[in-house]
């Protein structure tokens, strides 16, 4: 599928900046953009049904943001998504769907053994480095500086990029963790997926300046507002901010600016807003924005669309219907696959 495409391409992404990418490279991004939207929709579809436990936080119009991340940094890189992306970053690192699909049903083929779920995803696995999100709001931030500390301590030459609502990032953890970062000039890239709301608080009703970004001055690194439905803009900010970083300069904050398209969780009755709200929201799509950029250059048509749509669904049919059949954890084994000894994450041991 798409998703494996991108994640064969080595440790340096394609063409940059993005106007220097191919048609062919801007295709594959626009087959990746379309298959990680409609992994979202099946996901709320099958939730919908009553297949998938537990609770879905759906990532619908937040894509192009983890395109643009994963295609900003190294194949290498680490990165901590949040319950909007990580989803969508696993599929397009290349983890195979019946996996996610396994861990989203909670079976024991799933990445982490089914026992994380759809709301954590992620993996401390090696080759996939897309950490889970802490679901505490704000922690992220701490641990990924933490993580870009010993990044650093070590003279490696990957960098850090953790994600975060616009509701997280006004908590204490994160201004201590861009503080610590900005004195260390630590490899890091703080990015907040602002989607104007947190729950049911809106943007202005819990923050007193115009952006996010602006808080950068605070912390002595640069602050940049990203338009966060241009997976391309994403993408070259992601790229520059990452290299900065690689280059011992320090971190960056990036806003990039979305919009969620459902409810906060799949239930949420969302009485904070209304449907005109959500429908002039979804006319900057992002999934329809690039494909319209495309149009225009004569490399998409609807055919095309209807064709590509069409394999995605099939492909995201087969492997879930193959992990519906997959078997669910033995209770035997909950407590020794809790806790591990004497094994860490970035290849370091005790
Ligand atoms: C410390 C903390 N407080 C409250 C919650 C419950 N909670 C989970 S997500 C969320 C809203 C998050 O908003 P934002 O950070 O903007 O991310 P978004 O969901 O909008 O993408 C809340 C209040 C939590 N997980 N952690
Ligand atoms: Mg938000």
């Amino acid at each position: 599928v798409a998703g494996r495409a991108a994640s064969d391409r080595g440790a340096q992404p394609p063409g940059w900046p993005s106007e220097q990418l191919s048609n062919e490279e801007l295709l594959t991004l626009y087959r990746e953009l379309n298959l990680i939207r409609r992994f979202n929709d099946k996901q709320i579809e099958i939730f919908g049904a009553g297949i998938m436990p537990g609770s879905l936080h759906p990532g619908l119009g937040h894509e192009a943001i983890a395109l643009g991340v994963i295609h900003g940094v190294r194949r290498t890189d680490y990165i901590n998504g949040t319950h909007r992306t990580n989803n969508a970053m696993m599929v397009l690192r290349g983890v195979p769907l019946r996996q996610l699909w396994a861990e989203c049903l909670g079976r024991d083929t799933g990445i982490n053994r089914g026992r994380r779920g759809v709301d954590l995803m992620g993996s401390f696995d090696d080759s996939v480095r897309v950490f889970p999100q802490n679901p505490v709001l704000g922690h992220n931030a701490g641990i990924a500086t933490g993580v870009a500390l010993a990044l650093q301590l070590d003279k490696r030459e990957e960098v850090m990029l953790v994600l975060m609502g616009e509701g997280a990032s006004v908590a204490g953890t994160v201004w201590e963790a861009c503080f610590f970062a900005g004195v260390r000039k630590l490899p890091i890239v703080y990015c907040v997926e602002n989607n104007l709301v947190a729950y049911s608080t809106p943007f202005e009703a819990m923050t007193p300046t115009e952006t996010v970004s602006e808080r950068a001055a605070a912390f002595g690194f640069p602050g940049q507002l990203v338009d966060g439905n241009d997976p391309l803009a994403v993408m070259d900010a992601v790229h520059s901010a990452a290299a900065r970083a690689r280059a011992g300069k320090g971190p960056t904050l990036l806003e990039l600016r979305t919009y969620r398209f459902v409810g906060h969780f799949i239930g949420d009755p969302e009485v904070y807003r209304t449907r005109e709200d959500v429908r002039r929201a979804r006319q900057q799509d992002p999934l329809v924005l690039f494909a319209n950029a495309l149009r225009k250059r004569r490399l998409l048509d609807d055919e095309l669309i209807a064709r590509m749509t069409a394999e995605h669904d099939a492909v995201l049919k087969e492997s879930l219907d193959q992990a519906l059949n997959d078997p669910f954890p033995n209770p035997d084994n909950c407590l020794p696959l809790t806790y591990q000894s004497g094994v860490y994450p970035m290849g370091y041991s005790s």
